[in-house]
């Protein structure tokens, strides 16, 4: 079989120097060696029995349009985190009804912490417990999204490799809260630890991982998409994933161009952390709700129905096409505008078609007291729901708090950075002499973009790329959800020390005052990165 089909399972490798290629990660062998004897250290001397990885990810273009059903164009990184497990079956001929999992962190910032799921009742993973075993959750809310997902004969009492007990340790090294997604990291390599103690591994193929994986991590309370599930799964060293929802989950391997000899993506944390499980209800999860309201808006412009086909703004583009003759429709168009037929014949159909929509836009929102901030009657009026309904729609799935919706800039951000995705995608795919500037262009102005449309921005992070800008980078942007976190940084190779010791004076000197970063802090919070290969599991 091809090797990274969304029909393959995670991959089992055998060896350290396989994961090394398969991977990726060149630098950490001493790390998963060390953490075997961690796991034994922490564990009264066992041994265990596989380790399990989920690498991080850094977003190049296609910010915030994962949720919306539009193309997205991360990377897996070599950041990522690792689970050393045993698992201990019930003793022969006997069996029992639960199973407790013990969990534990090389670092003392997480507690150690465990619980008992009992196979009769999803029920029995008690969710979203506070105080110091938060971090838990994660691994709870897999637990809870596979049980769905695994065949009747894996739970059943008769199955003998169902386990009593699943001991975990924990070691990672990705940056909590700084959008580098630790968080699905955690869910994904949860659920694979889940997968391979009860044997299942190969039982749910990948694309079926990146779904579970990806409806768990909304049980932790973040409606987010499936980017960063879908990166550590299917990631392959030296590639960028083009990841695409619609109409299903697929995923295209691209090869930056020349990306090892000239050029490179820097990653500068500007140290701002941003937890959106606390501030989503006024950031991560209002856009979400904005973007839903911009889609009902826009269908009801569009003169479309109001079935869920309209529920998001990939959805809209597809019903108008569809509802409105397909092919015939975009020629239409071509006929009524330049700008369309101008990117069609540069970037091909499904780019002439976002472009349509994106005039759409426009045309819906056409004066400046629209395109403004718009209160909650006003989106009634726009959207066609209200009341209840409107409550039910736009208000039932996760709590937000707002006093105006943002509709026409949402929007307008969501289109042109999808375009800006197939744009990137396709230098990638045939290069010109000039192909850096052109994707180092496209990143700018993606993130001008996340910042006056998106409102996603900070002051740190305008700082960074301020810096950035004026120290070698082509193209600069916040990478992830924003609000703090890291960005990423186009970067020619021989640039990268001036670049990094730009930061190092003019960022991290003056945010920590006096004080400035340890070079291995700084090591950590600035760093030149390589796409690095998906999830996988290692028999110890
Ligand atoms: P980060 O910043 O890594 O938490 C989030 C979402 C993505 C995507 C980006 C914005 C999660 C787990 N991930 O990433 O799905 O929407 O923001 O493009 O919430
Ligand atoms: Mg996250």
């Amino acid at each position: 079989m091809a090797p990274n089909q969304v029909s393959d399972p995670v991959p089992l490798v055998n060896s350290l120097d396989s994961i090394y290629s398969k991977a990726g990660v060149l630098k950490n062998g001493k790390r998963w060696d060390d953490l075997a004897s961690k796991f034994a250290d922490a564990y009264d001397g066992l041994k265990p029995d596989f380790i399990a990885r989920a690498p991080g990810r850094v977003n190049l273009i296609g910010e915030h349009i994962d949720y919306v059903g539009f193309s997205v164009f991360p990377a897996a990184v070599e950041k990522d985190i690792l689970m050393a497990t045993k698992v201990t079956l019930a003793p022969a001929g006997g069996s029992s009804d639960s199973v407790e999992v013990v969990l534990k962190n090389t670092t003392t910032r997480f507690a150690e912490t465990s619980f008992t799921s009992r196979y009769d009742s999803v029920d029995g993973v008690q969710l979203l417990n506070s105080g110091d075993s938060r971090w838990a959750n994660y691994f709870k809310v897999a637990f809870k999204g596979l049980h769905s997902h695994l065949p009747s004969s894996v739970l059943d009492a008769s199955n003998p490799s169902r386990p009593v007990r699943i001991q975990v340790l924990v070691d990672g090294t990705i940056p909590p809260e700084s959008s580098l997604s630790s968080s699905a990291a955690m869910t994904t390599c949860s659920s694979i630890v889940i997968l391979e103690s009860f044997s299942a591994r190969s039982l749910i193929d990948r694309k079926e991982m990146a779904e579970v994986a990806i409806e768990s991590e909304r049980l932790v309370g973040v409606n987010s998409g499936g980017m960063d599930q879908s990166a550590s799964i299917f990631g392959i060293p030296d590639h960028a994933l083009y990841i695409s929802f619609y109409p299903e989950l697929s995923v295209e391997p691209t090869k930056l161009p020349q990306s090892d000899t000239e050029h490179t993506f820097v990653i500068v944390n500007t140290l701002v952390v941003s937890d959106k499980k606390v501030t989503g209800p006024v950031n991560y999860n209002l856009r979400v709700v904005e973007t839903r309201m911009a889609a009902r808006a826009l269908a009801k412009g569009l003169g479309l129905g109001s079935g869920n086909g309209c529920k998001d703004l990939r959805g809209v583009l597809e019903t108008y096409f569809a509802e409105n003759g397909g092919v015939g429709r975009l020629e239409l168009e071509i006929e009524n505008s330049g700008a369309v037929k101008e990117t069609l014949e540069k970037s091909g159909e499904e780019a002439a078609r976002i472009k349509v929509l994106e005039e759409k836009v426009e045309s819906l929102y056409h004066d400046d007291t629209l395109k403004a901030g718009l209160t909650r009657q006003q989106v009634e009026e726009l959207t066609g729901y209200s009341g209840e309904e409107f409550d039910k729609e736009f208000l039932s799935s996760f709590p937000i708090r707002a006093d105006k919706f943002e509709l026409y800039k949402r929007s307008k951000h969501v289109f042109t950075e999808a375009l800006r995705v197939l744009q990137f995608r396709s230098l990638c795919n045939s290069p010109s002499p000039d192909v850096y500037r052109q994707l180092g262009s496209l990143m700018d102005d993606s993130q001008s973009s996340l910042r006056d449309l998106y409102n996603c921005s900070c002051d740190e992070l305008n700082t960074v790329i301020d810096i950035a800008k004026r120290n070698g980078s082509l193209g600069s942007r916040l990478t992830g959800a924003g609000w703090g976190g890291c960005t990423v940084h186009l970067v020619p190779k021989k640039k990268v020390e001036v670049f990094i010791s730009a930061m190092r004076t003019q960022y991290y000197a003056k945010r920590f005052e006096g004080k400035g970063l340890s070079e291995d802090e700084l090591n950590d919070a600035c760093f030149d990165t390589k796409p690095a290969g998906g999830a996988c599991v290692y028999k110890v």
